[in-house]
């Protein structure tokens, strides 16, 4: 089978909510050596691209957007291994969560996996996490970095919050954001000191933060 035609069936998978050609279309990129980047940007993220658009246009409604996340996670399942294959720890801890408001969790463990790989110690408290827990948790794990993920633009505002309560406590963690409506001006316009588009960016940003 030609990689052109298992970026297709990836994308499929996630569009048609078909977790068991998720799972085989992933272990045929696994085989056939196609990079985790191109897998997640070229065949499931695209999958997830369609639904976001059919989402928005009411041709489909929450239900399938569930499926089609949890297609996408069993997707993730197996390439995580091939993530975090890297020496985790040695680099760096970076604390990451989805902020306050909000339970969008798959690109925020796909940013996890690509650190651990990277080395790092990552600890991911999961969706929906206030201010002060992410500074609580950085205190805690004596971490470098603070990385909070929001999908939503009602959810912007809980990042700002991050750096708020990063600045107000005095603490020397660098806040980094991402998510689809994150942007590098919003990150500008907060005060962060980082922002990715995707998460292979996530490595080069997060080198450079604790060189
Ligand atoms: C899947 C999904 C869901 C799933 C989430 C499942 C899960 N476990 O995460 C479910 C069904 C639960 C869900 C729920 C809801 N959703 Co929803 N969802 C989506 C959808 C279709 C895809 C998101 C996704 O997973 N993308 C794939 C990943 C890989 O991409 P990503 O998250 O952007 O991550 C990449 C980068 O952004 C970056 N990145 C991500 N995080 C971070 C963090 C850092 C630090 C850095 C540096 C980088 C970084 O790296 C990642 C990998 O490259 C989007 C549509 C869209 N276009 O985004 C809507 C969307 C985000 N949802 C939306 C809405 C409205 C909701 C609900 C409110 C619906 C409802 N009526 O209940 C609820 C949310 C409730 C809440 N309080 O949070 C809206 C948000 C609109 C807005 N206000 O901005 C969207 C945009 C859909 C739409 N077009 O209307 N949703």
């Amino acid at each position: 089978m030609s990689n052109e035609q298992i970026l297709a069936d990836l994308k499929k998978s996630v569009e048609t909510w078909d977790i068991k050609l998720a799972q085989t279309a992933t272990q045929a990129a696994i085989d056939a050596k196609i990079d985790i980047s191109t897998i997640i940007g070229d065949g499931l993220g695209k999958g997830m691209e369609v639904i976001g658009d059919r989402f928005d246009k009411a041709e489909i409604y929450l239900p399938q957007v569930v499926a089609a996340s949890k297609t996408m996670e069993a997707a993730l399942k197996i390439l995580e291994p091939l993530m975090t294959a890297g020496a985790g720890g040695m680099k760096g801890t970076v604390i990451m969560g989805t902020v306050e408001g909000d339970i969008h969790e798959i690109g925020k463990n796909v940013c996890c996996a690509m650190l651990r790989g990277a080395g790092y110690k990552v600890i991911d408290l999961g969706p929906d996490v206030t201010a002060m827990d992410f500074v609580d948790a950085a205190d805690e794990n004596e971490a470098q970095i603070i990385g909070g993920s929001a999908l939503m633009t009602t959810t912007l505002e809980s990042q700002r919050e991050v750096v708020e309560t990063v600045k107000e406590m005095e603490a020397p963690y660098k806040c980094i954001f991402g998510g689809a409506p994150c942007s590098q001006a919003w990150c500008d316009e907060i005060g962060a000191d980082g922002y990715s588009e995707t998460a292979n960016e996530i490595i080069e940003l997060v080198n450079k933060l604790v060189a």
